[in-house]
């Protein structure tokens, strides 16, 4: 999926995201190769032999083709060449173990017998078979859409786990997890109800995958806390940093320290504030624009570098071309690239730029509503709820776009009653964060939880809740409503259906490779909705069950 468009891609010779056909051609050898990897990495696993580089390059190569990540080819070039001559040492590494085991090695063919093609055009002509939709006329379109489920997902977890990762949290679960269902798409699967099992298996995997994020931002930078983050901009120097990497954030943090320049967040970085050894920053000055599909507009008027450090990147234009930077899994063509962690060009290009000429009057927004802020508060949480000051929580989260129908969310959320709570996550939530909620039982009326990076924080509040009310979380008084972009939204969609959460409402429009066959079966037996009307879907919500 190269867009909320469909499993087809967008099409034409540019994505709505920007993408040539020739970089995502890049991304699907790419992708096949890391099958061949994912095929010998099992059979290691199963022979009791790990292999650190090939479970950290997986991870990284796949979130490299998420959509809005990374669009430079030579870059792709470059982990395709790595990626062979990865797969030759592990397929040495397998023939080795096998025979200290006392076995014959399989023979493996297809994916890990690739062999890429030592040329641009080359490269390019062997993208027919590693596409997403190769085979399809003779498998249909209900195996492609669920190969598509299997892989869109497993990229949204290999992010998630990336960005574990890069704070020092890894687990042998995570990485046998991604291994197995690279392993099964190599084969080329046809069984709609094995996948179906698989897919409910990786959302479980996810699972771990985000217990693992949150110990790792928790770990590093503290729990986050309920902060003020002001969103106007104050005189002089400053840094923008989107994206989700809190580690890059820091870094900058600290390459600016005492230099009297100001670092602002964006789009997703925004519940970076909460964590207090981010916020102890006192030239953390701020968030500045919304969320990713602005930036074209956010970024030109933005008087200083700009750092990406993860999705959703779009096509920089040429009035900021020049000061954008990416970092990490990020790329774009002819961008200056932090590589290494050293982010002293970044500070250099902000010396040179004019950066905010005055202070506005300052406005605020706050997040850091992590799980322990939250239940932290538990008790007056669930106290209102049974003297009837609370009646429902809608969690409204999940990744904004610039499609049509959007505004379904900021009327949710807007339209919900007074005595309801909006808890949100991923950056749909500009589409009301800065609207007056105001409080109930004490308790601001929205609460941000953080990043679509924070799903376990929500997950565990729910179960929190659930275990209080000493109910299932399916008979809380709380609805999911989900905004749907891209694939760390196909991660987290799979954990919920893998934890049994129904009636998830899902939107705007369903992602293109749900065929109605697959739709029905996620209707059918998860609950899960396509969103209607605000106002129908609400009524509908706190209808009595
Ligand atoms: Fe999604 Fe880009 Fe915003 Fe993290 S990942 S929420 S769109």
């Amino acid at each position: 999926m190269r867009s909320e468009t469909g499993a087809a891609g967008c099409g034409g010779p540019k994505g709505v995201c920007g993408k040539d056909e020739a970089t995502a051609d890049l991304q699907d050898v790419l992708i096949h190769q890391l099958k061949g990897i994912g095929q010998y990495v099992t059979r290691l696993q199963a022979l009791g032999r790990r292999d650190a580089e090939a479970d950290s390059f997986i991870l990284y190569a796949l979130f490299t083709t998420l959509t809005n990540v990374n669009f430079n080819r030579a870059r792709f070039v470059e982990m395709i060449a790595t990626a062979a001559r990865l797969r030759d040492r592990l397929r040495d590494a397998y023939a080795e173990a096998a025979s200290e085991a006392g076995q014959t090695p399989e023979a493996l063919g297809g994916a890990a017998a690739f062999i890429p093609a030592d040329s641009l055009v080359g490269l390019l002509a062997q993208a027919n078979v590693a596409s997403v939709r190769a085979g399809a006329e003779a498998v249909g379109e209900d195996v492609i859409g669920m190969r598509a489920l299997l892989l869109y997902g497993l990229k949204g977890v290999a992010a998630y786990a990336h960005h574990a990762e890069v704070l020092g949290e890894t687990r042998e679960a995570i990485a046998d997890g991604v291994a197995r269902v690279l392993d099964l798409l190599a084969g080329d699967p046809v069984d709609l109800e094995l996948m179906l099992e698989e897919a409910l298996a990786l959302g479980r995997v996810n699972f771990t995958v985000m217990e693992a994020l949150d110990a790792a931002n928790t770990g590093t930078y503290g729990a986050p806390a309920p902060t003020p983050v002001r969103i106007t901009p104050v005189e002089g120097k400053a840094i923008l940093v989107s994206g989700h990497d809190l580690r890059d954030l820091h870094a900058i943090l600290e390459a600016t320290k005492d230099t009297g320049i100001n670092v602002y967040t964006h789009g997703e970085m925004l519940p970076a504030h909460g964590y207090p050894k981010l916020h102890a920053y006192s030239h953390l000055a701020g968030n500045y624009g919304t969320a990713w599909q602005n930036q074209q507009t956010e970024f030109a008027a933005f008087p200083g570098p700009i750092v990406m450090t993860s999705n959703c990147l779009i096509e920089p234009q040429p009035l900021y071309r020049n000061r954008i930077f990416t970092a990490g899994p990020v790329g774009w063509p002819g961008l200056r690239h932090i590589a290494d962690g050293d982010f002293s060009p970044v500070v250099q290009a902000a010396k040179a730029l004019p950066g905010f000429t005055r202070t506005e009057p300052e406005r605020t927004v706050t997040t850091g509503f992590g799980r322990e802020a939250v239940l932290g508060a538990a008790e007056q949480v669930i106290g209102a709820v049974k003297a009837g000051a609370i009646r429902h929580f809608f969690l409204i989260g999940g990744c904004d776009g610039a499609a049509p129908g959007r505004n379904y969310y900021t009327e949710f959320a807007e339209q919900a009653p007074d005595d309801t709570v909006v808890l949100t996550l991923g950056c749909g939530k500009y589409r009301f964060n800065t609207h007056e909620f105001g409080t109930i039982g004490g308790l601001p009326r929205m609460l941000d939880i953080g990043q679509c990076n924070d799903a376990y924080s929500a997950l565990v509040i729910a179960q929190a809740l659930a275990g209080a009310f000493e109910c299932g979380v399916n008979d809380l008084p709380l609805s999911l409503v989900v905004s749907w972009f891209e694939q760390k939204a196909a991660a987290v969609f799979l954990t919920l259906l893998a934890l049994g959460v129904r009636n998830v409402r899902l939107g705007p429009t369903l992602p293109g490779f749900l065929t109605p066959a697959l739709l029905d079966i996620l209707v059918n037996r998860f609950g899960v909705r396509p969103i209607t009307s605000a106002e129908a879907d609400i009524a509908d919500a706190l209808a009595p069950k």
